[in-house]
C-alpha cells in the first residue's frame, strides 16, 4: 500500500505497511481501485457530455459517494468498498454503450473485471498514487484528487438535502478524468488545482444553501457539555439530514440525542431546537472517541468520517450510515429523499445506561455568516475603535499529534484584543478555554463545521466591503489553519481561489506536496508552515 493523503501519514511521507489511521493494506488497495474506476467512469461521463448527452443525477451521486468513501477515516469495510467498485464498473459499462467515440478514453475507462480480480488489479502498477512516476505531476494530481474528495463530501451532504449543482458534478468528473491525462503539463495541472478551488467555493455555497434553507441560519447558541438522566444516542460526523431523521424518530421514546465532534454544529440550527430530547454535546474532536464512546454507554451513529477503529467493548454499539463503514458494525442504508430506519439504534439505546458525565459547563457557537452580519455594526465599531486589532482564522481539523498543542498554546498566547474565527473540529483545541470577550463579542467565534469555512470567507468579503478595501488581504485577518484530511484540502484551495494570501498551514505541510509544488504555493500564495508560538505571534502581529 501507499497512502499519503492525510496529515498523520507515516513519517510525513506515506503509509506503506498499514495506515496510521488503522487502514489495512487490503482496504487501501480496494480504495485505490475505487478511485481508479471512478476516474474511469468520470472519463466516460465527461465524453458523454462532450457529445451533448445527459448524465443522470444518479451517476453524479455515485461519483461523489465513491470519492467520499475513500476519505481518511470514512470507510474501513472491504465488502462495502468492493460493492461500490462493482456498482461503478456496471454503471460505466452501460454508459460506454451510449458513446459515439470511445477512442480517446484512458485505460481506467476501459478496464473491467470481476471481484476475484480486484486485489491483483489494485496491486498493478497502473493503479494507486505511485502509478504516476514524475513526482511533481503526481503531487498535483493527488492535490487535485484530494480536493475533489473534500468537495465530494460537501456535495453528498447537499445531495442528501435534495440539492444538486450539476456544474460542480460535471467539473468534478472532468477534473478526475484529467488526472489520468498524460498530455497535461505541470502548468495545466496548477491551473486545474485553482479551478478546483473555484468549484470548492461553489460546492460549499451549495451546502450552505441546502443547510440554511432546510434548517434556518445558525444562531448564537449555548451548548451544554454535561449529560441528562435518560439513555442517549450519540451522533457524530457531518450529515445534518441524518441528525434530523434521528431527532424525529427518537421523539417521545425516552431516548436523548447528543452531538459529537463536528455534529456540534447541528446545535446551532433553529430547526433542531424544537426537540426537547436534543441534549448537548458529548466529548471532543474525533481522535478522542475511544475513551469517550466507552463512557457514553449508549449507541453511536457515525454519519461520516472520522472513525477510529473501535474497541470490542463498544463495537456492537457503533452504527454507520452514508459513506461511513466499519467491518462488523451495522450499516444503515437509505436513498436520498427517503427516510432511513434508525429503529434498531433506538431500541438498543433503550437498553443502555445513561451516559457517564465527563464534562460540565457550556460552550457558545453559531457564528455563521448571517449571525455575524447581524452583529456587523458592533464588530465594525470594535475594529474602528481599536478594541479588536486582528482576527485569526483558525479553521480546520484536530488530530492526535502532540504537535497540535501548538494551537491551544497559540490561542492562549494571542493578545486580548484579537478574535479567533473558527470552523471544523480544530476548535476543540481552544473552544473550552475561557478566552473572554471583547465588548460582548466572544473571542472564539465558531461558524460550525469545516465546510462552514465558507461562512468565514463571506465574513471576510463583507468586512472588505464595509471597510471599502480592494483586496481581502488588506483586512486585519491572519490565517493559521490546521489540516488533517481531504476536506481541509478543498477549504484551502477555495481560500486560494478567493485570493487569500499568506495562509499558514500546520502542524506539518502535506506529505503529498513535492518540493517544487510546495514552492509554487509558497511563491504565488505565500503559503507557510508554522513555527513556535512566540515566533508566529510576532510574525502575525508584526511586533
Ligand atoms: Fe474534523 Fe474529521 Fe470537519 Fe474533517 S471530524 S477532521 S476536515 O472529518 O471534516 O473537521
Ligand atoms: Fe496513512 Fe492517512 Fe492514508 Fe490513513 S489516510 S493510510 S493515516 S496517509
Amino acid at each position: 500500500m501507499f497512502c499519503y493523503q492525510c496529515q498523520e501519514t507515516a513519517k510525513g511521507t506515506g503509509c506503506t505497511m498499514r495506515g496510521v489511521c488503522g487502514k489495512l493494506p487490503e482496504t487501501a488497495g480496494l480504495q485505490d481501485l475505487l478511485v481508479y474506476v471512478t476516474k474511469g467512469l468520470s472519463a466516460v461521463t465527461t465524453q458523454l457530455r462532450a457529445e451533448g448527452k445527459e448524465v443522470s443525477e444518479q451517476v453524479n451521486h455515485l461519483v461523489s459517494l465513491n470519492l467520499f468513501t475513500t476519505i481518511t477515516n470514512a470507510n474501513f469495510d472491504d465488502e462495502a468498498i468492493t460493492a461500490k467498485i462493482v456498482e461503478t464498473l456496471t454503471c460505466k459499462e452501460q454508459l460506454l454503450k451510449q458513446l459515439d467515440d470511445a477512442s480517446k478514453l484512458p485505460e481506467a475507462a476501459k478496464w473491467n473485471g470481476c471481484v476475484g480480480e480486484f486485489a491483483a488489479k489494485a496491486a498493478s502498477p497502473e493503479v494507486g498514487v505511485l502509478s504516476t512516476e514524475n513526482e511533481d505531476v503526481r503531487s498535483l494530481r493527488e492535490l487535485i484528487t484530494y480536493g475533489l474528495k473534500g468537495l465530494s463530501a460537501y456535495s453528498k451532504h447537499a445531495n442528501a438535502l435534495l440539492k444538486d449543482n450539476v456544474e460542480v458534478d460535471a467539473f468534478m468528473q472532468k477534473a478526475l478524468a484529467l488526472t489520468l491525462d498524460d498530455s497535461l503539463s505541470v502548468d495545466d495541472l496548477v491551473a486545474l488545482t485553482l479551478e478546483t478551488g473555484k468549484y470548492g467555493v461553489d460546492g460549499m455555497a451549495l451546502l450552505d444553501e441546502a443547510n440554511t434553507s432546510a434548517y434556518g441560519n445558525p444562531e448564537i447558541t449555548k451548548v451544554d457539555l454535561g449529560v441528562r438522566k435518560n439513555p442517549g444516542i450519540l451522533i457524530s460526523g457531518h450529515d445534518l439530514k441524518d441528525l434530523e431523521m434521528l431527532l424525529e424518530q427518537t421523539e417521545g421514546t425516552g431516548v436523548d440525542v447528543y452531538t459529537h465532534s463536528e455534529m456540534l454544529a447541528g446545535q446551532y440550527y433553529p430547526a433542531f431546537k424544537k426537540y426537547e430530547h436534543f441534549a448537548g454535546n458529548y466529548g471532543n474532536a474525533w481522535w478522542k472517541q475511544k475513551e469517550e464512546f466507552e463512557t457514553f454507554n449508549g449507541p453511536i451513529l457515525m454519519t461520516t468520517n472520522c472513525i477510529v477503529p473501535p474497541a470490542d467493548s463498544y463495537k456492537d454499539r457503533l452504527f454507520t450510515t452514508g459513506a461511513a463503514g466499519y467491518p462488523g458494525c451495522k450499516h444503515i442504508d437509505g436513498k436520498y429523499g427517503e427516510t432511513k430506519d434508525f429503529s434498531e439504534i433506538i431500541e438498543l439505546a433503550k437498553k443502555c445506561p445513561a451516559p457517564t458525565e465527563i464534562e460540565t459547563g457550556e460552550i457558545v457557537g453559531g457564528f455563521a455568516h448571517e449571525q455575524v452580519f447581524a452583529l456587523a455594526d458592533t464588530v465594525v465599531e470594535a475594529v474602528k475603535s481599536g478594541a479588536i486589532k486582528k482576527f485569526f482564522v483558525m479553521a480546520g481539523c484536530d488530530g492526535r499529534m502532540k504537535s497540535r498543542n501548538y494551537y491551544t498554546d497559540f490561542a492562549k498566547a494571542l493578545p486580548k484584543d484579537t478574535v479567533i474565527l473558527t470552523a471544523g473540529c480544530a476548535k476543540y483545541k481552544y473552544n473550552k478555554l475561557d478566552l473572554g470577550d471583547i465588548g460582548g463579542i466572544p473571542r472564539v467565534l465558531d461558524a460550525g463545521q469545516c465546510n462552514d469555512s465558507y461562512s468565514l470567507a463571506l465574513i471576510a468579503l463583507k468586512l472588505k466591503e464595509v471597510f471599502g478595501l480592494d483586496d481581502v488581504n488588506e483586512l486585519p485577518i491572519a490565517y493559521n489553519i490546521a489540516w488533517y484530511e481531504q476536506k481541509a484540502v478543498i477549504v484551502l484551495l477555495a481560500l486560494l481561489y478567493l485570493g487569500v494570501k499568506n495562509i499558514h498551514l500546520g502542524p506539518t505541510l502535506p506529505g503529498f506536496l513535492s518540493p517544487n509544488v510546495a514552492n509554487v504555493l509558497v511563491e504565488n500564495f505565500g503559503i507557510a508552515g508554522i513555527g513556535t508560538v512566540d515566533d508566529d505571534i510576532e510574525l502575525f502581529l508584526g511586533k
